[in-house]
């Protein structure tokens, strides 16, 4: 590593991986980052430390909220995904989230109006979909400014990433900050994450397998993998991976989340030339033009949220009895034995067979095993024994 660390950084860190619960957890990890050098040869690492102190800050709140008291800021997730609305301040997400959900929440023409996670449902197709606005995201967050810690762990609890862009504005500048954090967060869009495996062993030291696909030094590797204390494992690299990515995969703490972009304020001068930009830049994510104000293009919005989420709606009935409501999510290409578990856990011990109505069935009614795969809107009865 090119970090040259001071022993008083070496003895904090040793702290850290004695530390017994959060607390000194958290003591050390705060020890480490006053004391490692500041220079661009260590961001990493500092944004590292940073993000385990989150991390740690987290669990910590999570304790003392089951225990009943400390403040909330992550919205309790409702519905079958929650989708988080990610943009600069003054960008429009409050509007978005106004015209798209339930909520009623506060539009200001200035910066910071809306200050904590601010939750709304969305109704679209029987899925109940969760948004969340997040508050404004700006430069250095991932530094810790603002609420910044609290503000990107908002982001990593959703499941999917809606980032608002203010078509009135420059949209690359605002997708650049946006990035940017995000990434220093260790939050990733529509990536996916590298195709890695490190299985643990008792000895036998460090194996590398899949050589060839790994871009950079077998020795980095090695010396990352001792830095978190793993002296034997084989580590198996299916496809190219540079040594970012694997410091990435190792640090279990980067999160990979679909996203889509809702280009807003789309009644405004410029606008169209702002999209059209946008849409050429970032031919990675679904652009989608909206205008919150004028209530322009709300459905297509919609339409476009549900599809990120990537879910298939299985309806379930009891024999002799009308369709269940609301329907279950499930990931595409799910079972009838899934779905099966999602009725009732005994479901899948006690299963005869099932009758199917709706895209997936031959006919209707049609008799399937729990192998059968299932489709977007298929109707599932399961008889049990
Ligand atoms: N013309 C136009 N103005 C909009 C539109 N959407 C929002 N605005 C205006 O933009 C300003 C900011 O809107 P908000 O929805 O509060 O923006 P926000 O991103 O929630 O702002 P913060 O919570 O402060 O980060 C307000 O003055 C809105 O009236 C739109 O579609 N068209
Ligand atoms: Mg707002």
């Amino acid at each position: 590593m090119p970090s040259n660390v001071t022993p008083e950084y070496q003895a904090a860190e040793e702290e850290f991986r004695q530390a017994k619960n959060p607390k000194e957890r958290l003591r050390a990890l705060e020890k480490m980052l006053t004391l490692i050098p500041k220079h661009k040869g260590t961001e990493k690492m500092q944004m590292q430390i940073k993000r385990r102190i989150s991390k740690v800050k987290e669990e910590m709140d999570a304790r003392s909220r089951k225990m009943g008291h400390g403040p909330v800021f992550n919205v309790k997730k409702e519905g079958a995904a929650q989708v988080a609305l990610v943009g600069l301040p003054n960008s429009g997400k409050s509007s978005v989230l106004t015209r798209l959900s339930n909520a009623d929440v506060q539009v200001g023409n200035y910066p910071f109006t809306t200050t904590i996670p601010t939750p709304g449902m969305l109704e679209y197709k029987d899925v109940q979909i969760q948004l969340v606005e997040i508050p404004a995201l700006i430069q250095d967050v991932s530094m810790g400014k603002g609420f910044g810690l609290q503000i990107l762990s908002a982001v990593r609890a959703a499941d999917v990433v809606a980032i608002v862009i203010d078509l009135s504005r420059d949209s690359v500048e605002q997708m650049t900050v946006i990035l940017e954090e995000l990434e220093k967060g260790g939050i990733r869009l529509n990536e996916d994450p590298p195709d890695i495996e490190i299985i643990k062993r008792a000895e036998g030291g460090i194996e590398l397998r899949g050589r060839q696909f790994l871009q950079g030094d077998e020795q980095v590797i090695k010396e990352l993998l001792l830095r978190e204390k793993v002296h034997n494992a084989i580590v198996v690299f299916r496809g190219d991976t540079t040594v970012d990515q694997f410091q990435e995969a190792l640090d279990e703490s980067t999160a990979f989340r679909p996203a889509l972009i809702l280009a807003t304020k789309g009644d405004l001068k410029n606008s169209k030339e702002q999209f059209v930009q946008l849409r050429g830049q970032y031919s990675s994510y679904e652009v989608v033009p909206i205008s919150a104000e004028k209530g322009i293009n709300l459905e297509p919005v919609k339409e476009a949220i549900y599809r990120r989420l990537n879910i298939i709606r299985v309806y379930t009935k009891t024999p002799g009895e009308q369709v269940a409501y609301p329907p279950i999510t499930m990931k595409p290409q799910s079972t009838v034995h899934e779905a099966a578990g999602r009725i009732h856990k005994q479901f899948q011990r006690k299963f005869k067979y099932a009758r199917i109505w709706g895209p997936s069935a031959k006919y209707e009614g049609q008799k399937v095993g729990s192998d059968h795969i299932l489709q977007d809107g298929d109707i599932v009865e399961v008889h049990i024994r």
